[in-house]
């Protein structure tokens, strides 16, 4: 078998590095003698000019660090102030600067520098997200002829987002380099076969192949999934701390994000809102844990959906609270995964309501952790790729505050049978579509 070369914006470090994508690579990677390469997560204003390797996993490992000039105008820059909102339909957010354009291009031909010396002519190179979008190109110009693939882990947009890109030419031509291009959702692959009909030139082909600028490629849908068997177990054995047992005193419901405005969680603080109001009966009967970890906070909007979100909880809580009861409890903080796992297990209702979201692994996780015999239900918007797959939750458009409203009031009355008829059909999903499951499909493909 080749060897898997992945490359993705960071490299998982630590000596027991866990997180979906990597035990779907790591198995992948093991099994083929591979090497991941990413950026280490250092900045240094003289980085090495090569790969740094590292020891500790069943695979090669290497990194390489950034200048913080880079860090800012790549990762922060174009790749999270232009890509990222554009991305998720949120144009109206983002910030053009030509420097950053130039910086991300830059970083892209560095990283292309960096690994051609450690290709192989029949290696596999599997580039995951839009922080990586121009490597194959800065690969192929220096000659390397290997198979290359693209996974897009986040929405791709529609035309008219993204004619609001600087340079939606020269992303077609980027994208043309590659051999497969992977989606996580039906949306995103008519989204770029449409934004390329009207913004490139795109021919079909036969069995999902296209010519895209007048480069043969393939496009392909490929929705990630979850450690689906290790997360069930976690969840099963999961220890919940003891602080959070005073939450049990109520139904919970639960939303767990990235704290990002893509995620809705407004959106979902308003629906709560409207529920208490219209729903005296479900005063002290029911909370809502909202754990959202700040993110990307040198980003302006990161700055504005935190004070937002916490104006928010502090007002609907000012509102409903009671000496006994906190309708909102907010934490800022990531939670090891167990206890993750034992939180998502108590909790009657799983809330997932992004305004647009590239698949959503919350919803899966939700799923996989719940107990069979007496499930939680899922409430999902729409807009999250994983809603495709995930038909038999209660699935909502997170804009519209009556239906939410409406569905978490359905979902704490729903009878025991139906909880677990739509239980059913969501785990048998979450188990057959799982990571290992995802990898391997894409990379049959992309074989
Ligand atoms: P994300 O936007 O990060 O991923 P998501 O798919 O929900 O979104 O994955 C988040 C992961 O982080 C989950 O595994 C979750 O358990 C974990 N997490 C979130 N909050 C946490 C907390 N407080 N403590 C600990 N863990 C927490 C991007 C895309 C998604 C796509 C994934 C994978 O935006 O649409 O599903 O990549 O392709």
């Amino acid at each position: 078998m080749s060897r898997l070369v992945a490359v993705s914006n960071r490299l998982p470090l630590g000596d027991n590095p866990s997180g979906g994508l990597v035990v779907a690579l790591a198995d992948a990677l093991r099994s083929s003698g591979g090497l991941w390469v990413g950026f280490s997560g250092e900045q240094a204003e003289e980085p090495a000019d090569r790969l740094v390797f590292h020891d500790g996993a069943p695979f090669e490992r290497a990194s390489f660090d950034l200048t913080p000039t880079d860090y800012e105008a790549y990762y922060l820059g174009y790749s999270n102030s232009v890509l990222w909102p554009v991305c998720h339909g949120r144009p109206d957010l983002m910030h053009i600067h030509p420097e950053e354009l130039e910086g991300y291009r830059r970083v892209n031909a560095r990283i292309a520098d960096l690994l051609v010396p450690h290709l192989r002519p029949d290696d596999r190179i599997w580039v995951q997200d839009y922080h990586l979008f121009p490597l194959a190109a800065e690969l192929r110009s220096r000659g390397v002829t290997a198979r290359i693939g693209h996974f897009l882990h986040i929405p791709f947009p529609g035309p008219s987002d993204m004619a609001t890109l600087p340079n939606p030419d020269e992303m077609f031509d980027w994208l043309s380099h590659y051999d497969l291009l992977g989606f996580q959702a039906e949306r995103d692959l008519s989204n770029f076969v449409e934004s390329a009909r009207q913004l490139a030139r795109i021919e079909p082909l036969a069995e999902g192949g296209y010519c895209l600028n007048g480069q043969e490629t393939r496009a392909g849908v490929f929705p990630i999934g979850i450690d689906t068997a290790a997360f069930i177990e976690e969840a099963r054995h999961a220890q919940v701390e003891d602080r959070m047992r005073s939450l049990t005193g109520s139904e919970i419901m639960i939303g767990v994000d990235r704290l990002d405005y893509s995620k809705g969680i407004p959106h979902r603080f308003r629906a709560f809102q409207l529920l208490l109001e219209n729903n005296p009966d479900l005063h002290e009967c029911i909370s809502f844990l909202q754990i959202a970890p700040p993110t990307r906070e040198e980003v302006e909007a990161y700055r504005d959906i935190r004070e937002e979100t916490e104006h928010l909880a502090g007002r609907i809580n000012g509102q409903f609270a009671t000496v006994n009861w906190t309708p909102i409890r907010f934490i800022h903080r990531p939670l090891p995964r167990k206890v993750l796992a034992g939180l998502y297990r108590q909790a009657r209702i799983g809330l997932v309501t992004p305004l647009a979201d590239g698949m959503n692994l919350v919803a899966k996780e939700f799923v996989a952790a719940q107990d069979v015999s007496d499930p939680g239900v899922l409430i999902l918007s729409r807009f999250a790729g994983a809603a495709e797959t995930m038909e038999d939750a209660l699935i909502i458009n997170p804009h519209d505050t009556w239906e939410l409203a409406e569905a978490m009031a359905c979902a704490i009355r729903m009878t025991p049978n139906e909880r677990r008829r739509r239980h059913s059909a969501l785990l048998q999903g979450v188990i057959e579509n799982d990571i290992g499951w995802w990898s391997a499909t894409y990379l049959d493909a992309l074989n």
